[in-house]
């Protein structure tokens, strides 16, 4: 007879000294959906920075109208050479856009990548695509009144055909929130997993999933500017829409392959 106690993960873990191995631990030994380090950007800052990045201007995603995006998310690309093309061409100059939004400050997904380096044994770099350097560090604007439909995140959907894409053990995504709505922005998820194909055919000719008909989410945490979030991308998500302000997040996704492998970034 078998004594081993099957344990469910905890919902929310939160780290209050700072982001540390433990903290990804949690995450890549599935221990944590969802590790919250309060703080990560002082309240004062991410207000600063909230006005460089609206000062910047947001546009819409390709994919996903209504909400708005500095940078470009490789979602995106959906898997058409041309916009793969503009994807790359852009990666560079977008990080450094990013950074000039945030300067004087420091870009926080710069010093989060730093933080991970520290952090983590085998280190953490930035991810290339067949030779190419990907772009990291996308800040999305929710405006009041739109969600994020439920969705997962799925590196090698996007990539089929690339080696880096496909040997992920976990993809998580990552979110430092600047500005949050004082009504609303949630974020929600739901314990079960379904398929890729399942979550295609669910969405239809939609970016992602209506919230509503999923029922009431396992997990929604409210998070607080200057938060860093982290949380396993491949459950499904959304964002509850917020009122009275955007919702500012730099966000990025982190790529895991065992614990004596680099982590890597990228949006
Ligand atoms: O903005 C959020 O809280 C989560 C956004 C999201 O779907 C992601 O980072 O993968
Ligand atoms: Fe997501």
């Amino acid at each position: 007879m078998s004594n081993v106690i099957e344990k469910r993960p905890r919902d929310l873990l939160t780290v209050r000294d700072g982001l540390s191995h433990q903290a990804l631990q949690a995450l890549t030994r599935g221990e944590a959906l969802i590790v919250r380090i309060p703080g990560f950007v002082s309240a004062g800052v991410c207000q600063l920075i909230a006005r460089g990045l609206l000062r910047q201007g947001y546009d819409d995603y390709l994919n996903a109208p209504a909400v708005g995006r500095i940078g470009m998310s490789f979602f995106e690309t959906g898997c058409k050479a041309d916009v793969i093309d503009q994807y790359f061409a852009t990666a560079l100059p977008n990080i450094r856009l990013l950074r000039n939004a945030c300067s004087p400050y420091q870009c926080p997904i710069d010093v989060f990548r730093c933080a991970v380096d520290e952090a983590w044994p085998s280190g953490a770099s930035l991810q290339s695509l067949s030779g190419r350097k990907m772009f990291v560090g996308l800040s999305r604007n929710m405006r009041p009144g739109a969600p994020l439909l439920a969705h997962h995140d799925l590196f090698a959907r996007l990539a089929p055909h690339d080696a880096e894409a496909n040997d992920l053990l976990m993809q998580m995504a990552v979110n430092i929130y600047v500005n949050v709505p004082q009504h609303g922005g949630e974020l929600m998820m739901w314990r079960d997993e379904i398929t890729d194909a399942e979550f295609l055919r669910r969405r239809g000719d939609k970016y992602g999933m209506d919230i509503e008909p999923l029922g009431a989410p396992d997990i929604v945490v409210k998070p607080q500017t200057g938060d860093l979030i982290l949380f396993n991308a491949r459950k499904l998500h959304a964002v509850a829409p917020g009122a009275g302000s955007d919702r500012l997040t730099l966000s990025c996704f982190l790529g895991f392959r065992g614990d004596s492998h680099p982590l890597t970034f990228w949006s």
